[in-house]
């Protein structure tokens, strides 16, 4: 008796076996079920999956298996449009109409499970004293906070200490994703490896977080993150953290997929590049009067106005005296627009001040991710930044002409 092979299986085992060689998943299972219904859901829409690589940053390692799928894709693909970019192991047609769903496949998730599994709750009893420091580290941790008060309840439950070391790697570049951390206390070096140099490229010093990029997108780790002083870290396990976190990264990006195609500054990313930028942004309201940056200040986020208008205004000393100062107002961003760049950009203090002039809402993003992600924007950033000292040499010649004529009249 011969068996028949149905058609297609050997290349689907084939190109399923290729991608757990190359990810090493440490839950195979988990990976199977994803990979194939990530599969299915493709073939069912037709589509392909989009190219990360241009996303990401990175170099070829950093290959998850949406680019297999893609492959196996393009075997029965109809419509397949020519790209040059052949550096990589996989030559499939990159097909910018599917970039799209570059992110969705991103997430490996399914953001409509059934989110309260209460067996896949995980806790990690607290005293009061540890949970209140613990709240009070997560306070401006901003993938928390478009959680719900439930869900940031079962995260805080989740989330467990651990003592760090001077010179202790609590990341290692190119491993898989582990935990999400926070940071209670200490300071970390982010070094980067690339074509076999390590460089340090930032750190973190006694606040903020890390690790959620290789638990988001299923990638191994992006970088190594060294402790440079003795620390303590909450942590937050992957299974919680896709659980939770990714599924309302799925929330917000059906949110803001629309308002955030509509941002002059980032058409100059691909669609899968601004979901991205989504899963990092957070929202902030400000009520009318309020001021959301201070001149002078030291900067670690960037702002896009999502609605509402932001007063810009910069001090000036009113006359020889530079304690008598004045501020003048030199811009107002709407909708769309951004503000607080500058000071990531320059590495110096806040270069002006920003209120809220009506109730304002604006997405925020932290200096990190600024940096990871809106590389490709930078040209028009410093195009408009080269823009601002022109305006300025302006703007206070302009008041200074009135101070004169002012002084002439009295
Ligand atoms: P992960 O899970 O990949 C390493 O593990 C973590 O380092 C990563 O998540 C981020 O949380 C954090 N590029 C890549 N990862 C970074 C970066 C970064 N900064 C922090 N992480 N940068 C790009 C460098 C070209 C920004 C450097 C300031
Ligand atoms: P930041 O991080 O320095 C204040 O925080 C922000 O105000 C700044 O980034 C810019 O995003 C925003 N000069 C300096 N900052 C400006 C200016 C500006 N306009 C907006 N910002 N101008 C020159 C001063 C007359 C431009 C005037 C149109």
């Amino acid at each position: 008796m011969s068996i028949e092979i149905p058609a297609g299986l050997t290349e689907l085992l084939q190109s399923f076996t290729v991608e757990v060689l190359r990810s090493q998943p440490a839950d195979l299972l988990e990976f199977a079920l994803q990979y194939f219904t990530r599969l299915k859901e493709n073939e069912s829409r037709g589509g392909a999956f989009g190219n990360e690589r241009n996303s990401s940053g990175r170099t070829g390692k950093a290959v998850n298996f949406c680019e297999e799928a893609m492959q196996i894709d393009s075997e029965n693909g109809d419509e397949e449009e020519d790209d040059d970019d052949d550096d990589e192991e996989f030559v499939a047609p990159v097909i910018n109409r599917f970039v799209r769903r570059a992110s969705v496949c991103a997430e490996a998730f399914n953001p409509d499970e059934d989110e309260d599994d209460k067996d896949a709750r995980v806790t990690h009893p607290k005293t009061d004293e540890q949970r209140q420091r613990l709240q009070e580290a997560c306070r401006d941790i901003l993938l928390f906070k478009t959680l719900d008060q439930e869900q940031m309840s079962q995260v805080l439950d989740a989330i467990f200490d651990k003592i760090v070391l001077t010179g202790e790697h609590v990341i290692d570049q190119d491993d898989d994703g582990d935990n999400f951390y926070v940071i209670e206390r200490g300071t970390f070096d982010i070094e980067l490896k690339v074509d076999g140099t390590t460089r340090t490229v930032g750190s973190y010093d006694n606040r903020g977080s890390f690790g959620e990029l290789a638990l988001m997108y299923n990638t191994p780790r992006a970088a190594t993150i060294i402790a440079t002083s003795p620390g303590a870290l909450w942590c937050l396990d992957r299974l919680t953290f896709r659980r939770l976190i990714v599924k309302n990264n799925a929330n917000k990006r059906k949110m803001y997929e629309a308002f955030i195609g509509t941002v002059p500054l980032l058409t100059s990313l691909e669609e899968s590049e601004r979901m991205k930028v989504v899963d990092v942004l957070s929202t902030k309201v400000y009520d009318s009067g309020q001021r959301i940056i201070a001149q002078g200040d030291l900067a670690d986020c960037f702002y896009i106005v999502e609605s509402g208008h932001v007063r810009i205004t910069m001090k000036r000393s009113k006359s020889k005296n530079e304690s008598e100062e004045e501020e003048l107002e030199i811009t107002t961003c709407s909708r769309g627009q951004y503000f607080g760049e500058l000071a990531l950009v320059t590495n110096k203090p806040r270069a002006a001040s920003a209120y809220a002039v009506d109730n304002v809402k604006c997405l925020v993003m932290d200096v990190q991710a600024f940096e990871r992600l809106l590389g490709p924007c930078m040209d028009i950033m410093k195009r408009n930044i080269a823009n601002y000292e022109e305006q300025l040499t302006a703007l206070f010649a302009s008041h200074m002409a009135i101070d004169k004529q002012m002084h002439e009249t009295q």
